[in-house]
């Protein structure tokens, strides 16, 4: 079985794009690569298939500095946006979960500390957040407002210098196994505005209950963050007030699973293209069908496409020139991508796409999560509506 799945990943570069890349954005991508080759790709289908997370590699991601990565000082990388997109990659080429995990730690916990927090919040949470020693969770989701978090009943009163939470987060990546949580609330006592808190695990009141039974991404904890009087400390808050804080955390995950997802449809392209040119039916190779040959080029295309998206939007993001509407696209699009490109790859391996003994189907299950989480594909899809037209058609 794993001779298979440890078979050398050939990534498709049809564009040249490796031109593109400067010497420390290649050297970034191969050391991730091959510990997504060593490490990860030998245990992934049991943990998926166990419904577990190994935190076994949590040490070695911190070591390779991918915690955080676009962060300046505090013992983070400080590396440029398409790094950290290349780092998403072959992550994701991995296991979504996987891209989850690292996704939630840096552009949803240290981010939002990294730009909002205090100097004593940088101080005490992001060295240790970048050596993996301490783990984030992002609370924004509720269990009756997903793609309108603007609805949101978690409620943080003002009681002195503290802060009383009230209420429920659902489906939050790393829940279980963090040691802190980022967390959105209304103040009513501040315009009903939106505040952020970082909440200690180990605060009163704060419990925390994991969701199991999951299809997809069950390599990656996912839970319940409940919050019953919940007493934060004043200190604890972010200084920023209003829905663009948690949004423009948002806009730093989505540009990672941009990249990530291509990730996921390059590492289920080389199944498919590989399994194709080996299998035979009516004593050929189905690689030599044209029908099989369509499927393969569409795969093809549609990655070297999104890689190039990914890649421009990367370099739009180190000039500082980036904006929201374009990160829509591009997680809209590649994460659609990636998740036909798992199905078509399931398709071709037949009956075997069905097993844990390829990676097309573990894939497949994850991407359906990756295109609900971070924004709906059709919610990107009205973002960009609102953008092309001016007119908001959300509501
Ligand atoms: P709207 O009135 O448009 O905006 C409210 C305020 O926010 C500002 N804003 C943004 N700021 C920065 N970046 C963005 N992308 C922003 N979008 C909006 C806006 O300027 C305004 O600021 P101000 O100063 O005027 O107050 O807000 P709305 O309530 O109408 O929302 C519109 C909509 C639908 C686009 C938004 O609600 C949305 O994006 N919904 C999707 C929700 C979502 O993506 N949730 C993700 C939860 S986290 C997650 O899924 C993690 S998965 C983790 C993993 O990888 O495992
Ligand atoms: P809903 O908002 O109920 O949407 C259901 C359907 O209705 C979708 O097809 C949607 O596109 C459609 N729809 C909704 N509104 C409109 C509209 N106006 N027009 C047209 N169609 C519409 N959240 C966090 O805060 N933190 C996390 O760490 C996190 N991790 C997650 C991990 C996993 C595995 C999953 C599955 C989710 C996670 N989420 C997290 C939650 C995720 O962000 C939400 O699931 C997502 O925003 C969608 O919300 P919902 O599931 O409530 O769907």
């Amino acid at each position: 079985m794993l001779a298979k799945i440890m078979r050398t990943f050939q990534s498709p570069d049809f564009y040249q794009i490796d031109t593109l890349l400067n010497s420390e954005e290649k050297l970034v991508r191969q050391t991730v690569r091959d510990f997504v080759s060593t490490e990860v790709m030998p245990l992934i289908a049991d943990c998926f298939m166990k419904d577990e997370f190994p935190k076994s590699w949590i040490p070695t991601l911190a070591n390779l500095g991918v915690f955080g990565a676009t962060i300046q000082g505090y013992e983070c990388a400080g590396l440029n946006y398409t790094s950290y997109g290349l780092i998403m990659q072959e992550l994701e080429r991995g296991d979504s979960g996987l891209r989850s995990f690292v996704s939630v730690q840096g552009a949803l916990c240290m981010y939002p500390i990294a730009q909002f927090g205090t100097e004593e919040q940088k101080k005490k949470y992001l060295p240790s957040m970048a050596k993996g020693q301490l783990i984030g969770c992002f609370g924004l989701t509720e269990p009756d407002f997903g793609s309108n978090p603007n609805g949101m009943l978690t409620r943080a009163d003002k009681d002195g210098d503290h802060y009383i939470l009230n209420g429920t987060k659902m489906w939050i990546t790393n829940g279980g196994i963090s040691d802190l949580a980022i967390v959105w609330a209304k103040c009513p006592q501040e315009d009903n505005k939106v505040l952020g808190f970082i909440v200690d695990r180990e605060t009163p009141g704060f419990n925390i209950k994991d969701i199991h039974k999951k299809f997809s991404l069950r390599a990656s904890v996912t839970s319940e963050l409940l919050f019953d009087s919940c007493r934060v400390p004043a200190k604890q808050k972010l200084q920023i007030r209003g829905l663009k804080g948690p949004f423009s955390c948002l806009n730093q995950a989505r540009y990672g699973i941009a990249w990530g997802s291509t990730g996921a449809a390059m590492a289920c392209y080389d199944e498919a293209l590989n399994y194709a040119k080996t299998r035979i039916q009516f004593d050929k190779p189905i690689a030599s069908f044209q029908l099989v040959q369509a499927k393969l080029v569409e795969m093809f295309t549609d990655i070297t496409k999104d890689q190039l998206l990914s890649l421009q939007l990367g370099r739009l993001k180190d000039q500082g020139l980036d904006f929201p509407q374009q990160v829509s696209m591009a997680k809209m699009n590649n994460v659609s991508n990636a998740l036909k490109i798992a199905r078509m790859t399931r398709d071709i391996l037949g009956a075997s796409g069905i097993t844990h003994e390829y990676q097309c189907g573990r894939h497949m299950m994850n991407l359906e999560s990756v295109n609900t989480y971070e924004g709906t594909e059709d919610i990107h899809r009205l973002i960009l509506g609102e953008f092309i037209t001016g007119i908001p058609a959300y509501r």
